[in-house]
């Protein structure tokens, strides 16, 4: 199957973290199956689709735990129609450019409901990098208010360093802090805020690995954690009972390869992200308004109905 080389290197970038963050993702993705349709020599309307479902497959297979990437697949997939070759790319044309701009508008309004949970003089803990999250600072500051971060570089890719500088280019005062000091400085805390790669029915968040220890930590502190998250990121199978895929990454990203034979070639394991159960969750923030966790079901009935097959589409 002619897979265009954009899709294939968007499929690259992905699989490597150059592109990552779940919001990031799916705007690649849909842009990349636009190139597909815009490049396609597809002479049949059948052919045309076959060709789009190859290339969104390349770009399926990188990365199994944020759900925002087949979200934003099949929003491209099923909302393209047409009886001709033709009207399928100008389909696909017209979905691409209403999902971007969907994600954008969703995570601008993400940002005003989470900024009002924040009040001036607040410090936030941050975990990894999240748009999300960094939505909910940017509209609280542009409200006049002032914060402060302590962020967690989080291994092993140290993300955290990502969240510094933009929270610095914010005129946020930013503490960095290695993760495991995280539990000393909570006191110091108002708000853990962090993202979500996929939120379950359930209300369980799955992010970044380490989320679920900051989580219980900051519950038996008392610190609130909310967690931004856009509706693109609510998982429609895990209503039917399934489990979101924990993304398993190459164990060189913890260690290198001479270090791990001199300290006697232990196992390296390096799991990307980890499951936080609802009960330490306060509030999940959506572009659709907060929610307690337990809540979260309600909104994705209202969303995608019973069904799971289309999935981040209006009512
Ligand atoms: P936004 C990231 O995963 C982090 O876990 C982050 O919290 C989440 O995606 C959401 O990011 P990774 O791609 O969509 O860095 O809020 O492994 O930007």
């Amino acid at each position: 199957m002619d897979v265009h080389r954009e899709v294939r290197e968007t499929a690259e970038a992905i699989d490597t973290m150059e592109t990552r963050g779940a919001a990031a993702i799916a705007d690649a993705a849909a842009r990349a199956l636009r190139t597909q349709a815009r490049t396609s020599d597809a002479d049949t309307p059948a052919a045309f689709r076959a060709e789009l479902r190859a290339a969104a497959r390349v770009l399926f297979d990188t990365r199994p735990t944020a759900v925002s990437l087949p979200n934003a697949l099949r929003y491209v997939l099923h909302g393209t129609e047409g009886g001709t070759v033709e009207a399928l790319r100008e389909s696909v044309e017209r979905t691409v450019g209403e999902f971007c701009a969907r994600l954008d508008r969703a995570q601008a309004d993400l940002g005003e409901v989470g900024a009002n949970r924040l009040r001036d003089g607040d410090v936030v803990m941050t975990h990894c990098h999240s748009t999300d999250a960094l939505a909910c600072v940017e509209a609280a500051v542009d409200q006049g208010k002032e914060l402060e971060a302590i962020v967690k570089e989080t291994r092993p890719r140290n993300q955290g360093h990502i969240t510094a500088e933009e929270l610095a280019d914010l005129g946020v005062a930013v503490t960095l802090i290695v993760d495991s000091a995280a539990r000393h400085y909570l006191d110091e805390v108002d708000h853990v805020l962090v993202g979500a790669d996929a939120v379950a029915a359930d209300g369980s968040v799955v992010n970044k690995v380490g989320t679920s220890g900051l989580a219980v930590n900051a519950r038996d502190r008392g610190t609130p954690i909310m967690v931004a998250a856009q509706t693109l990121k609510l998982h429609p199978a895990t209503f039917t009972g399934h489990t979101v895929d924990i993304e398993m990454r190459d164990p060189g990203e913890v260690i290198d390869a001479e270090t791990q034979e001199r300290i006697g070639d232990p196992e390296v394991v390096n799991p990307a992200f980890d499951v936080t159960p609802p009960r330490y969750v306060d509030a999940i923030v959506t572009e659709r308004g907060q929610f307690p966790p337990e809540s979260i079901v309600t909104l994705m009935r209202e969303l995608f109905g019973e069904g799971t097959t289309r999935p981040w589409e209006e009512p």
